[in-house]
């Protein structure tokens, strides 16, 4: 059993610190262990743009990675199912990151137009590592 599932609440959501300057807003995303940082060292970053409303991506999990998602522009919703919980969030904002442990089954859906995704993500990109059959992964659960 994976043992990130048992210790993050489910969403785990993190805010990420935003200073407010006369020219903009500037959101920081720092590594670290406290609140309002991003809790692994980041091996690669994805930007996911292009979106239709009908689009749906994910429908998978990890065994290893975890992975904080941030809306950067727009709007979409995230379905979450961790094998014995099921949740939806709205990720609406560019300072609010979605926190993908390792065996939680993730699908992003309903995409505004001007949605724009960010992942970052504390492996680089294996293949081996997706699970992308839901009875595959509720298998791995039972282990
Ligand atoms: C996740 C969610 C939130 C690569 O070539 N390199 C990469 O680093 C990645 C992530 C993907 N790809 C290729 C593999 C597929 O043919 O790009 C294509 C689309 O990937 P995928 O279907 O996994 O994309 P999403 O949007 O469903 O999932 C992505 C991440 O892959 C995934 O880790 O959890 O965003």
């Amino acid at each position: 059993m994976n043992p990130v599932k048992s210790t993050l609440k489910f969403p785990a959501l993190i805010k990420f610190p935003s200073s407010d300057t006369k020219n903009g807003v500037l959101t920081m995303f720092e590594y670290g262990k406290k609140i309002g940082q991003v809790p692994f060292p980041v091996k690669r970053t994805l930007v996911i743009r292009g979106m239709k409303a009908s689009d749906r991506r994910g429908g998978h999990t990890h065994h290893k990675t975890s992975q904080i998602l941030v809306c950067l522009s727009g709007s979409c919703t995230v379905r979450l199912d961790d094998g014995s919980r099921k949740t939806s969030v709205k990720l609406n904002r560019p300072d609010l990151g979605l926190w993908l442990a390792p065996y939680v089954w993730h699908t992003m859906s309903g995409f505004s137009d001007d949605c724009v995704l960010l992942v970052l993500a504390d492996s680089t990109y294996n293949e081996k590592d997706y699970i992308r059959e839901y009875g595959e992964f509720k298998k791995c659960l039972k282990k």
